[in-house]
């Protein structure tokens, strides 16, 4: 949301708390939080059951007995956290959201270098809430061992889309403002952000706290045009 829009907001409710009977905004506006885990192309390596640490991502090996080495991209499940709490727009976002607005994309960016042909077989998705076929996601990478990056948005998914509300209980439930990612097994993770965009027509209940700070807001408002008819009048 840029800052134009916000203040758009605040400056509606502060009238509205002060009862000048102005309602809320003809045009909707949408709220966008993000969050990047930043991991790498050369993760250490280890040997199983050592997790390799790569960046913001753990890696872990999935099928010991094939292949013991951790860190190669073969056989191994990345996880990582998208952390929206370093979003400065993440209360507003909350609120929002618990006023009942609908999310309205998840919009996923995904770096990964492909280790084998294997790649064909993999999965991702966001922990305990569903998982699906990279294919599902995007044409499969065809070279091995170079930077592959696309983007899609998990609630237009093809063949099976999350549900919007199971998003955003994955974002306010377990890890409070964090979503948890697993990418299984035949790549190296590089990077990745989310972005959530949620809609913003139902305005959120201001907090008694916040409700002073809109009155105070609202009243220097009028004072400034107070000021400003006054300076009117005596030029
Ligand atoms: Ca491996
Ligand atoms: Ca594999
Ligand atoms: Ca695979």
């Amino acid at each position: 949301m840029s800052f134009t829009k916000n203040t758009t907001w605040i400056a509606v409710t502060a009238v509205s708390v002060l009862g000048t009977g102005l309602a809320t905004p003809a045009e909707t506006y949408a709220l966008t939080l993000t969050a990047t885990a930043q991991c790498s192309a050369t993760p250490p390596v280890a040997l199983y059951p050592t997790r390799v640490i790569n960046g913001d991502c753990q890696i872990k090996q999935v099928i010991p007995t094939q292949n013991p080495i951790v860190g190669n991209g073969i056989d191994e499940a990345t996880f990582w956290d998208f952390d929206f709490t370093q979003d400065p727009n993440y209360s507003l976002f909350s609120a929002f959201a618990q006023a009942g607005n609908v999310l309205t994309s998840a919009v996923l960016s995904l770096e990964i270098i492909p280790k084998t042909s294997l790649v064909a077989t993999d999965l991702l998705g966001i922990v305990d809430v569903q998982s699906n076929l990279l294919s599902e996601y995007t044409s499969l990478p065809g070279t091995l061992n170079q930077p592959f990056t696309f983007t899609q948005d998990l609630l237009s998914l093809p063949l099976n889309p999350y549900q919007p509300q199971s998003i955003l209980a994955s974002l306010f439930s377990g890890k409070n403002g964090k979503i948890p990612f697993r990418y299984d097994d035949d790549a190296i993770v590089v990077s990745s952000t989310l972005s959530l965009t949620i809609d913003e027509s139902i305005a959120p209940v201001p907090e008694p706290t916040s409700t002073l700070g809109y009155l105070l807001l609202g009243l220097g408002g009028i004072g400034t045009l107070w000021n400003r008819q006054k300076m009117a009048r005596n030029a």
